[in-house]
This record gives C-alpha cells, sequence and structure tokens, in this order.
C-alpha cells in the first residue's frame, strides 16, 4: 500500500503534491465486512436457531461463550437485576451515567417528528401519521468493546420514539456480565435483557424463539458475525447502518493548542487499529508542531500500540493550500466525526455538506460527542455521511399516509384515476374510481 515513510508514526500529505490524490484515497479504502467462510457459518446458525429456538440458544451460548447452562431462564436478565447494577455502582459513575441519559433523552426529544394534515377545499384530508416500532432489539457486543454510552445511545432514541418494547441482547464470555452496561440499560428504559451474542443472537432478535420476543428492528455494533447476520436477515426485520471503524477528520487553523488536537486524533485512533485520524491544515508550521506534539504524548498513552498501528496504517497529516481546499477535503471525505478547530467555526459550517457529527470550535473535544454532549454517537462512517445520518428518533417510527377523501374529492379524483387505470390497462382500478364519480 502507500505507506507512510517506513518508521514514520503518520503520514504526511500535501495537496500540492502530484500524488495527493492517490495517496488520499489509500488512506480511506476500507473494505466492508463480506468473507465467504463466515457467510456459511452465519447462514447455519440463522437456520439453526429458527428451527430450534431456545434448544440452540443454550448450546451456542454454552459453546462460544464458554457457559454451562441447562435453559434460557439462565440467560434472562430481570429488571430488578439491571436496577441493582445501577444502584451498585460507584456514585461518581452512577450520577455520570444519570447525566449524560439525561442529555442525550433531551437531545433526542427535539427530534420527534410531529404527524401533519391538512384539508382540500372540497373537504378531503391528506396527511402523514407517525407511528413507534412495536419492538427493538439492541446489540450489544461484548468484553472489551461492551460500551456502556453505546447502551444509551442505541436505546434513549427508541424509548424517546415510544417503542413499547425494548430488547437488548449482550454476550457474557465465561459469564461475566458488565455492572455499567447493565446501569445503562436500565436508565435507558430497556425491558429485556438476554446474555447472547453473536450471530445467534441476531437470529433471535429476527425470528424469536420460545422465550426471545421477535423485535421489528436490530440496531448495534457487533463483529463480523454480528454484522453479517444483521445483513443476512435485513428484509425481515430492519437494520441499522453496519458500522466500519471510527475516524476522525480535524480542521485547524493553527490557534488550537497542538496537545489538544493530538489528543483529539488518539481519542478515536485508541478504538481499534483500523480507526481513522486526520488533521488539515493550511498553516505548515501548525502541522509541525501537531507533529512533535504527537511523538511527545504518544509514550504517554496506555493504549500506545493501538493508536501507533492506527496512525501508521490510516492516520495523516494534510497540508492544505486555503480553507477553501479545507473545506473541499472534508466535503470528499465526508468523515464520521469532524472538529472544526478554529476561531470561527460558524463562518464554515455553511459550506459543509457531509459529515457525521460536526464539533464546532476550539474546546469542543469529539470525545464529549462519544459520551454526554447529547447527540447520538453511532454515526455513519466511510464516507457514508454522503447519504446518511446519525442514529435517531427517526430509525425506530415509521411513516403511515392518511387519506380521508369527501364525497366530492372522490368524485374529482375518481375521474383522473379512472384516465390513469385504463391507461394501464387496470379495468378493476378504473371502475372501483368511477363507482364514487357522482354526475
Ligand atoms: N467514538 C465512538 C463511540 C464511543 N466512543 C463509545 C467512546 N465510547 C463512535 O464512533
Ligand atoms: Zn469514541
Amino acid at each position: 500500500s502507500d505507506s507512510p515513510v517506513a518508521g514514520a508514526t503518520l503520514a504526511r500529505l500535501s495537496t500540492r503534491d502530484a500524488d495527493f490524490d492517490a495517496r488520499l484515497e489509500a488512506l480511506l479504502a476500507w473494505e466492508g465486512v463480506s468473507d465467504a467462510e463466515v457467510q456459511h457459518r452465519v447462514d447455519e446458525i440463522l437456520a439453526t436457531v429458527k428451527a430450534r429456538g431456545d434448544a440452540a440458544l443454550v448450546e451456542y451460548s454454552n459453546r462460544f461463550d464458554r457457559l454451562a447452562v441447562t435453559g434460557m431462564a439462565e440467560l434472562a436478565v430481570g429488571p430488578e437485576r439491571l436496577r441493582e447494577a445501577y444502584e451498585g455502582l460507584p456514585e461518581a459513575q452512577r450520577e455520570a451515567l444519570s447525566q449524560a441519559a439525561e442529555r442525550i433523552r433531551a437531545y433526542h426529544e427535539r427530534q420527534k417528528p410531529e404527524s401533519w394534515r391538512y384539508t382540500e377545499a372540497d373537504g378531503s384530508v391528506l396527511g402523514q401519521q407517525i407511528t413507534p416500532l412495536d419492538r427493538a432489539g439492541i446489540y450489544v457486543p461484548g468484553g472489551k468493546a461492551a460500551y456502556p454510552s453505546s447502551v444509551l445511545m442505541n436505546a434513549i432514541p427508541a424509548h424517546v420514539a415510544g417503542v413499547p418494547e425494548i430488547v437488548m441482547v449482550v454476550p457474557t464470555p465465561d459469564g461475566v456480565l458488565n455492572e455499567l452496561v447493565l446501569a445503562a440499560a436500565h436508565l435507558a428504559g430497556v425491558d429485556h435483557v438476554f446474555t447472547l451474542g453473536g450471530a445467534q443472537a441476531v437470529a433471535a432478535l429476527a425470528y424469536g424463539t420460545e422465550t426471545v420476543p421477535r423485535v421489528d428492528k436490530i440496531v448495534g455494533p457487533g463483529n463480523i458475525y454480528v454484522a453479517t447476520a444483521k445483513r443476512a436477515v435485513f428484509g425481515q426485520v430492519g437494520i441499522d447502518m453496519i458500522a466500519g471503524p471510527s475516524e476522525i477528520l480535524v480542521v485547524s487553523d493553527g490557534g488550537t493548542d497542538p496537545e489538544w488536537l493530538a489528543m483529539d486524533l488518539f481519542s478515536q485512533a485508541e478504538h481499534d487499529e483500523n480507526a481513522q485520524a486526520l488533521l488539515v491544515s493550511w498553516e505548515s508550521e501548525h502541522l509541525a508542531e501537531v507533529e512533535a506534539a504527537i511523538e511527545r504524548l504518544l509514550p504517554t498513552l496506555d493504549r500506545e500500540a493501538i493508536v501507533r498501528e492506527s496512525l501508521a496504517s490510516r492516520g495523516a497529516l494534510i497540508a492544505c493550500r486555503d480553507r477553501d481546499e479545507a473545506v473541499a477535503l472534508v466535503n470528499r471525505i465526508a468523515p464520521e466525526h469532524l472538529e472544526l478547530s478554529l476561531a470561527e467555526p460558524e463562518a464554515l459550517l455553511p459550506a459543509i455538506r457531509h459529515a457525521g457529527a460536526i464539533f464546532m470550535g476550539r474546546y469542543t473535544a469529539e470525545a464529549l460527542g462519544d459520551y454526554c454532549a447529547g447527540p447520538n454517537h453511532v454515526l455513519p462512517t466511510s464516507g457514508t455521511a454522503r447519504f446518511s445520518s446519525p442514529l435517531g428518533v427517526y430509525d425506530f417510527q415509521k411513516r403511515s399516509s392518511i387519506i380521508h377523501c369527501s364525497p366530492e374529492g372522490a368524485s374529482e379524483l375518481g375521474r383522473t384515476a379512472s384516465v390513469l387505470a385504463r391507461g394501464e390497462s387496470l379495468t378493476a382500478h378504473a371502475r372501483s374510481a368511477e363507482y364514487r364519480i357522482r354526475d
């Protein structure tokens, strides 16, 4: 691949370089999940759970999560247990989690769309009615990637949307429950928790079993098995996006402390080796200062090895000519997270067309958005911000069209419909409309 200079911590690119486009494309390239072997195993698991229900879930959980359970009762976590987890947290964690949940709820309340209708002169009424899903399923990964903040971000919008039943699944490798995850489920209004993971958990949610209720939509991140299973059940149930690795793009005017910026880049790079951290600036001396800050701070990181790998394989400091060029780059990259680390971010904002979440000014660290600012942290990755949006209340609702014709309206529309129906040779349509025509 177009790797940075051997031994360099991360690539230095300039829009002035002849090979800039090729190098940028190589950095951005990310192949989504698809693997024939995984696909095959997932198909088998889906079919088995569909055919054998709870018995299959028990077997798979014992096998994959190294459990020794005999029935689904042992894989269900009741509401009292969730409350206990919440109440058992150290006070600082309990307060931080509650505060985050409240802010996320307040933000998402603003998203609630209104049903609407209008009346025509002849008395006919047209409109749109918003209704929540009956049941939503939330997948929470186990082990190291189990983020309580993601439980809040996935479940709260469903709750605010008015979904009456929220089912969460979370694997418990070796039987270990994550107390913060359970506490977050309590705060977010989750109704049932099952300690299931992998493709079998997705199957349970999609098809339902004797114990696990079938849901209408499955959201939440997961490993390649989970992503493959979600793709496979899509159509029977709704799914959210299939998330790629986390990304951040910082645009800096040179006025922000280089150490702050270095740490902002690290904050996303530490998620995993494939995460992408990019910084763009038209101030070349500033770029050198950020690079020095990166070198200085790297050895202080707990997750230094992951961050180094992420920076070396997919990170870059990019020099551009001016603000306009920076904006063009942003729109081309369509980043998941965009930090406008500028004196006047509002001036640039109207030109930004593609970004999942936009963090304005020197003080708005992206990490604040990950936890507690209020907006959702489930965002479009890998350039999909070109056509998709953050997870929100909208994702847990649907719209029904409303048509209520008055006798006059039916007569009027009947004439138009009749002509069009006869043009399509669908004469029962035409006659159905014509019955209601009055002369
Ligand atoms: N930055 C991640 C979300 C997250 N960060 C969870 C910390 N915890 C989404 O891109
Ligand atoms: Zn994060």
